[in-house]
């Protein structure tokens, strides 16, 4: 067995985004390139030799030649033993999993996540650190320094590992082993949640539910808990088949790109329960017969009632949420009395707070939602949530839940409104003309609510004191309403902004369903502050969640 040196030009924009390097299939495809980001990465984080590496993705198209590639680049830089998941696949949440159950250094995820997969399509890849969670900003950034420098990798040859086999085999002195890529997870969720409770749900005549896992990484992993251990009907698991190109689809759970699961539920009434998740099974979608959960809101219906699943059953410690997510879980944390903190937006600033034991649980607005037993966001985890709540609180529906929430705690109304592939230099003047209003921006008003602070967040991780900056124009009226501007860092065309929309409403008697009526001095002041619409020539966003 030989290491070779192999020389590689350092390639442009190897810059982690939100949620790690992710670029269409063809860039990946440049020969080098992902060999050049891996030994960037293999540089920065020494502790991986002698130590074990979790390597697996959301089997999209690239994932199998990536994996071949890493093993063998893995073998040469002194990586003991590898643990890769069975066919390439493993979902984030499993991917954190089974690094802190095996107390392996990191791993390296492969996935664009909800991105489109195929030929034409996206990839990705993500570092995760030895606590289960994405590499933080400090050593994404090295990350990136590194890939401009770098001017060679080191790879092994060997024949390709068959990876559908379980079992170990060698690749030089380094072990490859294959692993059930379900198992450690299912396990772990197993004793979070009242499986009992559960199975009598799913097992009621009268109790219509379904999953769709949009031909992405869940199917494996629903089928196993969901229809193996909870007894539901087979057929309520769809799109169960991973598939390289997700069917054609785009695998982000929203109404807008999960339409039929949508229709059956909220407008036919059709179902009573129903969920999706995304590309790398990070995310969910829960809705209900004539509701779709807002995340936000999700966010906070579980904090709120965390104490009926039995892994929480001794409360919470604290919640956390990203900058752009509304505010209804604080609501929540200060009637528990317990700490509340804003993040920036993508996981990674979740991970000092959950080690430290500050938080339980955290969301964001994206459709992800999770805690403390993993690192990653969790959308099996949040299903299961839910069912265990549904199961816990007889007689009543995701609608009846969202709706004494909100007597209780007042409501947030909430939308996001995304400019996709947006031409990047007519995205940063939009927000550049916001930028530039904030500081003129408090005193004014908006449809009769008074602007208090207007500013571009930045963070403090309470933790270790790193600083984060530029995470978000935000203008705030009060406890009333926010309105937020960001660019997307995860998409690979163009750029993509996301402005995001809040509203309180504490009267019951004033809780309509009419989000968007509600939220339009919210949308039209905007509008007025970004020329978002004018300088792109769009009359409408692309997606509105
Ligand atoms: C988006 C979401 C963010 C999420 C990230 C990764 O990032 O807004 O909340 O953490 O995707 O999710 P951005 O920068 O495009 O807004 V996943 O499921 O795509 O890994
Ligand atoms: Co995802």
């Amino acid at each position: 067995m030989s290491m070779r040196e192999v020389a590689t030009p350092s390639f442009e924009g190897q810059k982690p985004g939100t949620s790690g390097l992710r670029k269409k299939v063809t860039v990946f495809q440049q020969p080098g390139y992902l060999e050049s980001f891996v030994q960037a990465v293999f540089d920065c984080a020494p502790e991986l030799q002698g130590g074990t590496l979790v390597l697996g993705g959301d089997g999209r198209f690239f994932n199998r030649n990536a994996i071949q590639t890493i093993l063998r680049m893995a073998a040469a830089n002194g990586i003991d033993r590898v643990l890769v998941g069975q066919g390439g696949i493993l979902s984030t949440p499993a991917a954190s999993a089974v690094i802190r159950r095996h107390r392996a250094r990191g791993g390296l995820v492969l996935s664009a996540s909800h991105n489109p997969g195929g030929p034409d399509g996206d990839f990705g890849i993500k570092y995760n650190i030895a606590n289960g969670g994405p590499a933080p900003e400090a050593v994404t950034e090295a990350i990136y320094r590194r890939t401009q420098t770098i001017r060679q990798y080191r790879i092994v040859d060997a024949d390709p590992v068959d990876l559908d086999q379980i079992g170990s085999r060698k690749i030089g002195t380094m072990t490859v082993t294959v692993i059930d890529p379900v198992d450690d997870y299912a396990m772990l969720l197993g004793g979070l949640f009242d499986f009992d409770a559960i199975r009598a749900l799913l097992a009621r005549k009268d109790f219509r539910f379904r999953f769709d896992a949009m031909h992405a990484v869940t199917g494996p992993y629903a089928r196993r808990l969901l229809v193996e251990m909870l007894g539901a009907p087979a057929s309520s698991v769809v799109n169960a088949v991973p598939l390289e190109d997700f069917g054609g689809g785009h695998p982000d759970p929203n109404p807008v790109y999960a339409p039929e699961l949508y229709k059956a539920a909220v407008l036919d009434g059709e179902l009573d329960f129903a969920a999706a998740s995304d590309g790398d099974g990070d995310r969910n979608m829960i809705l209900g017969k004539g509701i779709a959960v807002t995340p936000s809101d999700s966010l906070a219906v579980l904090a709120a009632n965390a104490t009926l699943a039995p892994g929480y059953a001794r409360g919470i410690s604290g919640v956390a949420r990203s900058m752009p997510t509304s505010r209804a879980p604080d609501a929540v944390a200060r009637a528990l009395k317990i700490e509340c903190f804003e993040t920036p937006t993508g996981w990674k600033f979740f991970g000092n707070l959950l080690d430290a034991g500050r938080i339980t649980l955290c969301g964001e607005e994206s459709y992800g939602t999770s805690s403390d037993h993993v690192r990653e966001k969790d959308g099996l985890w949040a299903v299961l949530f839910w069912l265990n709540l549904l199961a816990a609180r007889p007689g009543e529906t995701v609608l009846s839940i969202l709706q004494a929430h909100w007597k209780r705690y007042g409501r947030h109304y909430y939308s996001r409104h995304d400019y996709e592939a947006v031409d990047a230099g007519q995205a940063t003047e939009a927000l550049n003309q916001l930028r530039a209003a904030l500081p003129a921006l408090p005193g004014q008003k908006i449809g009769g609510l008074v602007i208090t602070a207007a500013d571009d967040f930045a963070y403090r991780d309470p933790v270790d004191g790193s600083e984060s900056k530029g995470q978000g124009l935000r203008v705030i009226c009060g406890e009333q309403a926010r309105l937020i501007a960001r660019l997307s860092g995860t998409g690979t065309e163009g750029a993509t902004v996301r402005l995001y929309f809040e509203l309180y409403e504490a009267d019951p008697a004033k809780q309509a369903d009419d989000v968007q009526t509600r939220l339009q001095p919210l949308i039209d002041f905007a509008e007025a502050q970004t020329g978002l619409r004018k300088i792109t020539g769009r009359a409408a966003p692309d997606v509105i969640t």
